[in-house]
């Protein structure tokens, strides 16, 4: 098959300006009758054929302008609806396709969850409902009539605002139906569309905005849980409030509902006025829920509902202008979550997250530009790429800009675009605009992939009283591109003195030069640029890439006198993070070559003791947390690159958090005294911030000291009274394979046995397990009674969560992992192509593992090539891993 390339797009030659459907709800035959309003685009080609997108329709009849065709005038098929010769002027086409919700195991299109019915149809699931133009270019007004048993369905929501409901005659089944009417107002894509009917349970609210209307806020859940959603309503609301205040973006219709599923293939989806979202991010207590779900419900109902303006008000013209609407938006849910939290904290787990879904996309055979150029299957576009990078993208270009100027480019954007379907180029030209700033060079970002290496090289001249910077970038070939021209990278820094930071003063006579280094951010546009500091009175440590200020790797040889400085001394507190991390991956790296080489690795007692001041010292818990977590496995292989054992990698890393544990166990007992729980429960940062340190804590005490490790432990899981404090004493405990884990293992199910979210996160962590019979114990779990390969939840958290969360196992010598997880690929594609295409993609790294596990990679993957049936999903992942 031929990609669909970006160079190709042709603007539509037809449009559709209204949609009126009437859908008639049933389990296994439900109706959709489409009434669409179509003219010639006057941009398009004059007397084009019409080609409407259909995927696996039932047609049961046709009309235009409300009569039957003559003969050959409409040739249809499952997959397409085409007029040769359409009216040149504007008509209405009538539809009536036939569906199966309750067969749609790929959760694309109309399906059902539970009882429910629901639709997917980003990016093209509509034509799985009726035949469109299914192309996000294609604005139009929906009027949606839904009619279902009342009893099955006495909830119908669609887009927009409710116009009318009531009941129907009972038909001659004895079935009593009703009716309801919904009207969105504003022109959409047929990705945002959505209806939702069923019999479930609800909270309501209301969000005053600031121009004074009253929107009505509702959330639908199963019976029953109705509790568990307040979380979400009140993210919601602060959601809409900050949106208002930080983007000037007010709410546009009369209500916003948000209907929870347990049956979803990604975390959310923000269709105009209806979002339906994975259970996943929507329930929370404190019995069920941890600190981390709490922060996760927060950003992904701000992130869908931020899309009313970023995405849904202003769209993407193509989906290869995905970021326009992802990236930006997950900058916008980035800066929300660091208003509501700490933001030095925020920033962190930003850039691990980055760091470990990204950097290997980036540096595998599945790196692609944020913008991409070709594709195969735009289901494989929902990247780390597209969300994550996009958003640094966005977060650079305010460095570079400026707050005030990026704040006139957003106003500028939001103001000449709305309503219409934009272009990545159209975006940048606001802010370029704004800030009479060139960012032709800028755009590389959107057109290059591979993530920078940026090198610096420092030297002190204690006569002269200078410091010399170089720094240098380079990038290595990506698929389809061998030649990369430089990037523009802000590279925020500052020189560290025994007290401090030391004000910036250069050598230069170019005044916008010293003004620009003055301000502590360098641009480096080209390959290389060297910097005087000057005044210097003794060597500073360099603290370079502050606030994390470009998506690049850095390669600084740091002296670890300087790194120890840093983790005492910095005003950032993002470097001062890094520091400690650049430190303990410096010696895990060392480690990993000693247990190679059968050596034994040495121990450092300087980055212990600066470990110990950290906890003596910061006055905030969370960040005391991230400062005394080591990089993970995963971040370790990274650091390497290349020939991956991750056997020596996990024992490497066992072995410093033992030596950690051993020789901080006072500190780290008197921290998990210290925060012991005192008071109510409160889901906010900062007592989330004292349960993070004492929990990583525990960690610390169970690896240095397992029996008053596992002795605490045991009492913190036979006590606890939120999730967050119960699975982290089960995880410590689990660390030590035997009978008190087992039994743990046990009690826990036995206790939440209830909840599939809970027993979610009892099947992630054993999948994750680094012990040799774990992959046994996941083929055991499959038959488990509470698992299931059509739930995508159940299927990340144990299948999902060995392959990418399980370094030892996954990638095992014997080649096991790799089987399990092609053999689970293979059988869930059929079902469900997204979610096994999602699955494959673990094996992005597969390249950089040490020449045995390679082999047995490479051979896995080929076993799932030469299949002659795969979906478009997989044969794209497998053709590009192996590519
Ligand atoms: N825009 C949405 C992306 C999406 C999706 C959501 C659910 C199921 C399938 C999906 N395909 C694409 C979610 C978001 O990023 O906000
Ligand atoms: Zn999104």
């Amino acid at each position: 098959a031929e990609p669909v390339r970006l160079k190709d797009y042709k603007a539509p030659d037809y449009l559709i300006d209204s949609v009126d459907l009437n859908v008639k709800l049933h389990p296994t035959a439900a109706r959709v009758v489409s009434r669409l309003s179509i003219r010639p685009n006057p941009n398009g080609r004059p007397d084009a054929a019409l080609i409407l997108d259909g995927d696996g329709l039932i047609v049961k009849s046709i009309a235009i302008d409300r009569a039957a065709p003559a003969d050959g005038v409409v040739v249809v098929s499952p997959q397409q609806l085409a007029l040769a010769n359409p009216p040149q002027r504007p008509f209405t086409l009538d539809v009536e396709t036939e569906v199966n919700p309750t067969a749609n195991s790929r959760l694309m299109g109309l399906f059902r969850s539970g009882s429910a019915y629901c639709t997917q149809c980003e990016p093209e699931g509509f034509r799985r409902i009726t035949f469109f133009l299914d192309r996000p270019d294609v604005l139009s007004v929906y009027t949606v009539r839904l009619e279902a048993s009342r009893a099955e369905a006495p909830l119908l929501l669609a887009n927009g605002n409710l116009v009318e409901a009531g009941e129907l005659a009972t038909g001659e089944d004895g079935v009593a139906r009703h009716y309801a009417v919904w009207h969105d107002p504003f022109p959409k894509p047929s990705y945002l569309f959505a209806l939702v009917g069923g019999d479930l349970g609800s909270i309501h609210d209301a969000f005053l905005t600031r121009s004074g209307r009253r929107v009505a806020l509702g959330i639908y859940v199963e019976h029953g849980k109705e509790p568990l959603a307040a979380y979400a309503m009140d993210s919601l609301k602060r959601a809409m409030a900050w949106d208002e205040t930080a983007f000037g973006r007010e709410y546009d219709l009369d209500v916003f509902n948000i209907v929870a599923v347990s049956d979803f293939n990604m975390g959310a989806m923000e269709n105009k006025g209806l979002n339906i979202f994975n259970d996943k991010y929507v329930l929370a207590s404190p019995a069920t829920a941890t600190d981390a779900d709490y922060a996760h419900i927060e950003a992904v109902i701000a992130h869908e509902y931020f899309h009313n303006w970023t995405g849904n008000r202003i769209t993407c013209r193509d989906w290869f202008q995905l970021c326009l609407k992802e990236g930006l938006t997950v900058f916008r849910d980035h800066e929300f979550s660091s208003d509501m939290r700490s933001r030095a904290v925020h920033r962190i787990a930003d850039v691990r997250a980055l760091r470990a879904a990204q950097f290997p996309e980036d540096a595998g055979p599945l790196a692609h530009n944020v913008r991409p150029e070709t594709y195969y299957e735009i289901n494989n576009f929902y990247t780390a790429t597209i969300y994550e990078k996009g958003a640094e993208v966005i977060r650079m270009l305010k460095v570079l800009i400026g707050a005030e100027s990026f704040s006139r480019g957003m106003d500028l954007y939001f103001e000449r675009y709305d309503g219409t379907a934009a272009t990545v180029e159209d975006f940048i030209s606001c802010f370029a605009e704004a800030s009479g700033r060139d960012l032709s060079d800028f755009f590389r970002w959107y057109r290059q992939s591979g993530t920078p290496l940026l090198e610096a090289a420092s030297s002190y001249d204690a006569s002269a009283g200078t410091f010399t910077l170089h720094l240098e970038q380079s990038s290595k070939p990506t698929p389809g591109q061998d030649h990369k021209e430089p990037f523009v990278i802000p590279v925020a820094l500052g020189l560290v003195g025994p007290d401090g930071d030391l004000p910036l003063k250069t050598e230069t006579d170019n005044a916008a030069s010293a003004r620009e280094i003055e301000s502590g951010v360098f641009v480096l546009s080209t390959p290389q640029r060297t910097i005087i500091f000057r005044d210097v009175e003794s060597r500073p440590a360099l603290s370079i890439l502050r606030g994390f200020s470009a998506p690049v790797r850095l390669d600084y040889a740091a002296s670890e006198a300087d790194l120890i400085r840093l983790i005492a001394r910095d005003s950032d507190s993002f470097t001062r993070w890094q520091a400690a991390q650049t430190y303990a991956s410096r010696l895990l790296t060392r480690a990993v070559a000693d247990i190679g080489a059968g050596k034994s690795p040495a121990e450092d007692y300087d980055f212990v003791d600066a470990l110990a001041s950290v906890l003596t010292e910061s006055a905030d818990p969370a960040y005391a947390a991230q400062m005394i977590t080591l990089p993970s496995e995963a971040d370790i292989a990274r650091d390497i690159g290349e020939n991956i054992d991750p056997d020596a990698i996990h024992a490497a890393r066992f072995g410093l958090r033992r030596a950690i544990g051993k020789g901080l166990s006072s500190h780290l007992h008197t921290v998990y005294a210290r925060l012991a729980p005192d008071g109510p429960y409160s889901p906010d940062a900062a007592a989330a911030g004292r349960r993070a340190l004492r929990n990583a804590a525990l960690d610390l005490l169970c690896a240095g000291e397992p029996e008053e490790g596992a002795a605490l432990a045991s009492r913190q899981f036979a006590s606890a009274d939120t999730m967050t404090d119960e699975i982290a004493a089960l995880g410590a405990l689990a660390q030590t394979p035997g009978e008190t884990r087992e039994a743990a293992l046990k009690t826990f199910y036995r206790r939440h046995a209830h909840d599939a979210l809970v027993v979610d996160k009892w099947f992630a962590l054993q999948a994750m397990l680094p012990d040799a019979d774990t992959l046994s114990r996941i083929k055991d779990l499959t038959g488990h009674p509470a698992f299931s390969f059509a739930n995508p939840n159940r299927v990340r958290s144990l299948v999902g969560a060995f392959a990418t969360g399980n370094l030892t196992r996954f990638n095992a010598a014997d080649g096991s992992g790799f089987d399990f997880v092609v053999e689970i690929v293979l059988c869930l594609d059929p079902k469900n192509p997204q979610v096994a295409a999602r699955l494959l993609s673990a094996f992005k790294s597969w390249r950089t593992l040490e020449p045995g596990r390679k082999a047995l990679a490479e051979a896995a993957l080929r076993r799932i090539a030469v299949r002659d049936v795969l979906s478009a999903d997989v044969r794209d992942i497998v053709d590009r891993s192996l590519g």
